[in-house]
């Protein structure tokens, strides 16, 4: 039995690890969060509970308490899932992402050299390191092209961790993981935005009795926005690339590998997996930023999806998709959820958590 701390606990990957240990190993778990005066616990109320899990207070822009915590826990792991993590803000706060994503790295292993060296480290990289990229699939030698400050942070600190490993023979791995989503993805990231935008239309649809009984016709539906609908992406689960993540803290020597499915679609697809498994028909109808998916389905039609440039990036990633052969082969990496499982779960969980009867 081991401590690990957990930076990032309140965040979709910081808790599916948090719980991943809590079930199957014996350790004790110290997630950490950081202060804020609103937080939010609903990712981690299934075992916030548990003896063996315990909320500590720390900040990854601050030195004092990353090393308070590494010199009172002395952690065997330590898990940084703790970032700044949406790319599309990182152009309005380029400073909080580097002292976040970049230069609270550093301050995770210096406090690691002085205090408990023989601790091993998971950095989380992100596929956004490959940026305009050169080939398709992305392995782990593909070049650092980052195209967004958040990008460049990540490629800061994969150099970081190198470093750190090479000097100071740290247990230290720095993860590229490619998209990865599931019911406890933040609201502003594309899949969750779109899979929230199915619920409530549905809800706006389905149970609009009262609306139509008192105005007849056709339902008032608010469409989903969206930026650019074709980029490509490679989407797994998030709990699929935690369990990823824990081989490679657990492998002999620290190596460095990708996480990915190996396919790439379209944020346009999963437009149309969410609404159709919601029941709804939809087209695309007109083009660029007048673009509009439409109801086809039924008496009505109704738009479902408008474009609103305000979504657009300064500088877009057009397609990523990753090549896993390598932890698949070496650590015996298995993902259990495709595309389409994943689309489904998130677009069910949605609807419950609106109380919409889900299609059958
Ligand atoms: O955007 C496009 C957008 O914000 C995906 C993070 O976990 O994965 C994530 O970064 C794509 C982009 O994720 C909207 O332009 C269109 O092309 O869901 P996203 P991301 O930027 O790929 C990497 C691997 C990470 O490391 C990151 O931390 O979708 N898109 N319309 C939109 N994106 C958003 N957010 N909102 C839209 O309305």
């Amino acid at each position: 039995m081991a401590n690990v701390i957990i930076t990032g606990v309140l965040g979709q990957d910081g808790s599916n690890m948090a719980e991943f240990l809590l079930k199957n190993t014996r350790h004790n778990v110290y997630g950490m969060m950081r202060r804020s005066a609103t937080p939010n616990y609903s990712n981690i109320d299934s075992f916030s509970g548990r003896s063996r899990f315990e909320l500590v207070d720390g900040d990854l822009t601050d030195e004092i308490s990353i090393n308070r915590l590494v010199k009172v826990i002395k952690p065997k792991y330590f898990i940084n899932f703790g970032a700044n993590s949406f790319v599309g803000c990182s152009w309005d706060m380029p400073l909080q992402i580097f002292e976040t994503n970049a230069l609270g790295v550093i301050r995770c292993l210096e406090a690691i050299k002085i205090y408990k060296p023989k601790c091993r480290f998971y950095s989380a990289g992100s596929s956004e390191e490959f940026g305009d990229v050169d080939y398709c699939p992305q392995d782990i030698l593909h070049p650092l092209k980052p195209r967004s400050p958040y990008g460049a942070s990540k490629c800061t600190a994969r150099h970081v961790v190198k470093v750190y490993r090479e000097s100071y023979n740290i247990f230290a791995v720095h993860g590229i993981l490619f998209n990865h989503e599931g019911v406890r993805r933040g609201g502003e990231f594309v899949t969750r935005k779109i899979t929230k935008g199915v619920a409530r239309i549905y809800d706006e649809v389905f149970h609009a009795d009262k609306w139509r009984k008192r105005n007849g016709g056709c339902p008032k539906v608010q469409p989903l926005e969206l930026g650019n609908l074709d980029a490509k992406r490679d989407w797994s689960d998030s709990e699929d690339f935690v369990q990823g993540v824990w081989l490679m803290l657990n492998q002999k020597k620290p190596k460095d590998y990708v996480l990915a499915s190996g396919e790439a679609h379209s944020i346009r697809e999963f437009v149309e997996a969410a609404f159709a498994h919601a029941d709804f028909d939809g087209d695309w109808r007109g083009e660029g930023i007048n673009e509009v998916y439409t109801n086809s389905k039924g008496r009505h039609e109704y738009p479902l999806v408008v474009v609103n440039p305000d979504f657009y990036r300064p500088a877009e990633v057009d397609l990523l998709m990753g090549d896993s052969s390598p932890i698949r082969k070496e650590l015996k990496w298995k993902p259990k959820v495709s595309f389409q499982k994943l689309v489904e779960k998130m677009v069910d969980n949605d609807l419950k958590l609106l109380n919409c009867k889900i299609p059958a």
